[in-house]
């Protein structure tokens, strides 16, 4: 095309917002033993005992913790890992996500 303009735009690129991350909260219940809590936050969010104590006791003391933050994707998909496995053993243990501000 003999008139297409090949001279590079300036100043038109769009500032993209970086997405946002997603926080991934345990809930308490009267239920899911303590133990098992805590398996799960080694097992699936990679914490060492330790840790996965001390976000267990929070949760546990205050109704809820927020564990970790990842990508919307990788955030809901450890919720749902997390969530499937109690379900296996018959507790009711909850994670849920939520867009950090
Ligand atoms: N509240 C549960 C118990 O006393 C332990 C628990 C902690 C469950 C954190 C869910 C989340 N067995």
């Amino acid at each position: 095309m003999p008139d297409t303009d090949l001279k590079p735009k300036t100043g038109t690129k769009p500032k993209l917002e970086r997405p946002r991350m997603h926080k991934v909260i345990l809930i308490n219940d009267d239920y899911t033993p303590r133990e098992f809590v805590v398996m799960v936050l080694e097992a699936e969010f990679g914490m060492n005992e330790a840790t996965a104590g001390r976000v267990m006791l929070t949760a546990h003391q205050k109704g809820s913790a927020v564990i970790a933050v990842y990508q919307r994707d990788i955030a809901e998909t450890k919720a749902t890992r997390a969530v499937d496995m109690a379900k296996k053993f018959g507790f009711p243990l909850m994670f849920t996500t939520e867009p950090e501000e």
